[in-house]
C-alpha cells in the first residue's frame, strides 16, 4: 500500500477493504495522524437541518420515510414560506450552528418552487451563515442560480455502491447521482456527498462507496457519514440494530485517511450510538455533525445534549469561517 495520508485519486477496492479490515488501535492511529495534518483535533463543525418541504415524495429510496410510496405515516407537508426559514436559521445560529442545510423531499426542484429556494439561501445568507441545500437532482440553468444566489453547498449522497444502488432505489440511476454531483463542482458549489451503513450492504459495498468519492477530482468538500434509521413502513424497517457502531468508526477512519481535507460528518443515527461510540467517531476523523434535535423528519440529540458531549471531549464548536473559536462549557 502506498504511503497512508497522500492526497490521491487512484483507489482500488482491495486498497480500501484493506482499511476498512485493519487493527482498529492502528487504523485509528493512521486516521488520527492524517486528521492532525489537516484540522484542529479538538474542533467539530456543526449544521442545523431544516426540511423545507416533507414527504410525498416520487422516489422510492428503500431507507426513506418521505416517499410517497411507503405507508410512514407521515403527513404530506407545503412548502416551508422563507419566513419560517429565517426564524429557523436564526435559532440555529443564536444555538452557536454556522451553517443551514435545507432539505426538501424532491426528486428534483419544480420550476414554480425553485424562486422560493433562490430567496431562502439569500436570506440566510443575509446573517451570516453559510447556507447548504438538498433538492434532488439538478440541471446547469439550476446550479448557476444556485451559485449566483451565493449557495455554499449542495447535499447529493450517492448512499450506497453502484453495485447495490438498485436494491435500494429504482426510481433513478448512480449515474444521475454523478451527474448532478459534477455539475455543481463544475459550478465552483461546495459539493457535500456521502451514504448511509446499515441498509444490509458487505464491507465491499462500503469500500466501492468510499473508493467512489475518494477517486472524484476533487474530492467532496464535505462527507457525511449517516447510519440507517431505520423508519417503521418502509422496506428497510427490519434493519434496527443490525450494526456494530465500530463498524461505522471504521468507515469514518477510512473515509479520512482517504479524503485528508474532507469533513466528515457524523451524520444520522446519533441517537443510537452511545457517547463512548460517538467518541470513538471524533477519533476516528469525524469532525462535523448535524446539530438541533430533529433531523429532516427523525429525531437528533438535542442541543444541550450535544453541548454537555462536547464539554466532556474537550471539543468547540467551529464558528464562522475566519470567526474565533468557542469553547463549550
Ligand atoms: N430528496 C433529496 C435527495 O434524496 O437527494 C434530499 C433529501 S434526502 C432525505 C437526503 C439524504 O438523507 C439521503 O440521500 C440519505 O442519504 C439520507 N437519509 C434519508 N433517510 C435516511 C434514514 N432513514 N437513515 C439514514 N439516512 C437517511
Ligand atoms: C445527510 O447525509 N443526512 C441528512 C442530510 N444529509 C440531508 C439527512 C438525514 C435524514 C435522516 C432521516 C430523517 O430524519 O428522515
Ligand atoms: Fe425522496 Fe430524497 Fe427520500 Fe429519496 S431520499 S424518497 S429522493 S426525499
Amino acid at each position: 500500500m502506498a504511503a497512508l495520508g497522500e492526497i490521491r485519486h487512484d483507489w482500488r477496492r482491495e486498497e480500501v477493504q484493506a482499511l476498512l479490515e485493519m487493527p482498529l488501535n492502528d487504523l485509528l492511529f493512521e486516521a488520527q495522524r492524517i486528521h492532525r495534518q489537516h484540522f484542529d483535533p479538538n474542533e467539530i463543525q456543526v449544521s442545523t437541518l431544516v426540511n423545507i418541504k416533507s414527504g410525498g415524495c416520487a422516489e422510492d429510496c428503500a431507507y426513506c420515510a418521505q416517499s410517497a410510496r411507503y405507508n410512514t405515516n407521515l403527513e404530506k407537508g407545503k412548502m416551508m414560506a422563507v419566513q419560517e426559514v429565517l426564524d429557523k436559521a436564526m435559532q440555529a445560529k443564536a444555538r452557536g450552528a454556522t451553517r443551514l442545510c435545507m432539505g426538501a423531499a424532491w426528486r428534483s426542484p419544480s420550476k414554480k418552487d425553485f424562486p422560493m429556494v433562490l430567496e431562502m439561501v439569500k436570506v440566510v445568507k443575509a446573517l451570516g451563515m453559510e447556507t447548504c441545500l438538498t433538492l434532488g437532482m439538478l440541471d446547469d440553468e439550476q446550479v448557476r442560480q444556485l451559485k449566483e444566489a451565493g449557495l455554499d453547498y449542495y447535499n447529493h449522497n450517492l448512499d450506497t455502491s453502484e453495485a447495490y444502488y438498485p436494491k435500494i432505489i429504482t426510481t433513478r440511476t448512480y449515474q444521475d447521482r454523478l451527474d448532478t454531483i459534477k455539475r455543481v463542482q463544475q459550478a465552483g458549489i461546495h459539493v457535500c456527498s456521502g451514504g448511509i451503513i446499515g441498509m444490509g450492504e458487505g464491507e465491499a459495498d462500503r469500500a466501492e462507496l468510499l473508493r467512489t468519492f475518494a477517486n472524484l477530482q476533487p474530492h467532496p468538500d464535505s462527507v457525511p457519514i449517516n447510519l440507517l434509521v431505520p423508519i417503521e413502513g418502509t422496506p428497510l424497517a427490519h434493519m434496527r440494530d443490525k450494526t456494530d457502531p465500530i463498524e461505522l468508526v471504521r468507515v469514518i477512519a477510512a473515509a479520512r485517511i482517504m479524503m485528508p481535507r474532507s469533513y466528515v460528518r457524523l451524520s444520522a443515527g446519533r441517537l443510537a450510538l452511545s457517547d463512548e461510540a460517538q467518541a470513538l467517531c471524533f477519533m476516528a476523523g469525524a469532525n462535523s455533525i448535524f446539530y438541533g434535535d430533529k433531523l429532516l423528519t427523525t429525531d437528533n440529540p438535542d442541543a444541550d445534549r450535544d453541548r454537555q458531549l462536547f464539554a466532556k471531549l474537550g471539543l468547540k464548536m467551529q464558528r464562522g469561517a475566519g470567526g474565533r473559536d468557542e469553547e463549550v462549557a
